[in-house]
């Protein structure tokens, strides 16, 4: 049985979303036999805003399978990305899906990880960060959950979207070990845990770069799996070893 990871679908933007959701749910078809777990890394969704009693239209397809598999004993994680970060509890409560909303630490198979979306790390996104403490402050979602959602919807879908272009130069392939903020971030991690004498990761797994890469990080390795936006990026964890591939 394996650990499958899927990240930055951005689903809702663009004219082949539902293009992209449907491949995504053909691949969860294509790993069902397999997946013993399955790990969301964050901007599935390009905008959501989980209100009290409605729920935003569309990807129906892809929460149908999701809560499908989830029944069927499949579990699954998600860590919530900067685009998704008010799903809130409306994937935990409708489908019984791990959110998380930090990086993570995760043992499986007797391999240590580290998995977590990537925003706001590194120096180029500390203004990301106090608008980051803004979005996720109970006051000001309480202010948007009481805006229309004909106008905060098609509000956050231009922010999302003029957000993605004036930093569309970040996505623009790997920088380098020195350069990439989630590795340098999971470096030090790695370097914190090694100088208190704790077991080592061997895992790091993040998105949000939309750049697919495997690096060695000292003795582990370090993936961003990329996106499913051009590409079908997934990553899959056998037991044995972590590896990137590409969904045809
Ligand atoms: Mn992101």
């Amino acid at each position: 049985m394996s650990t499958y990871f899927i990240t930055d679908a951005h689903l809702g933007s663009g004219d082949d979303t539902l293009q992209r959701e449907k491949d995504i749910v053909r691949w969860l078809d294509s790993i069902e036999p397999e997946a013993e777990r399955i790990i969301m890394l964050g901007d599935i969704f390009d905008f959501w805003f989980t209100y009290k009693h409605a729920v935003p239209r569309g990807f129906v397809r892809l929460l149908g399978k999701m809560a499908e598999m989830a029944d069927r004993g499949v579990e699954f994680h998600f860590f919530i990305g900067n685009h998704d970060m008010w799903l809130f509890d409306y994937l935990e409560k409708e489908i019984g899906v791990i959110m998380h909303k930090e990086p993570e630490m995760m043992e499986i198979g007797g391999e240590l990880f580290l998995i977590g979306h990537g925003d706001g790390m590194g120096n180029q996104d500390r203004s990301y960060n106090i608008l980051k403490r803004v979005f996720r402050g109970p006051l000001n979602q309480w202010l948007f959950a009481g805006i229309h959602p004909n106008i905060g919807f098609p509000v956050a879908h231009l922010w999302s979207s003029s957000s993605r272009k004036k930093h569309s130069h970040k996505y623009n392939g790997y920088f380098g070990d020195d350069k990439e903020g989630i590795y340098i971030y999971c470096k030090k991690q790695q370097e914190e845990r090694m100088a208190r004498g704790m077991k080592p990761i061997d895992y790091f797994l993040f998105g949000h770069r939309h750049t697919p890469v495997t690096r060695p990080l000292g003795e582990a390795t370090y993936i961003n799996v990329g996106n499913w936006i051009e590409n079908r990026d997934y990553a899959v964890f056998d037991g044995d070893s972590c590896s990137l591939k590409s969904f045809k």
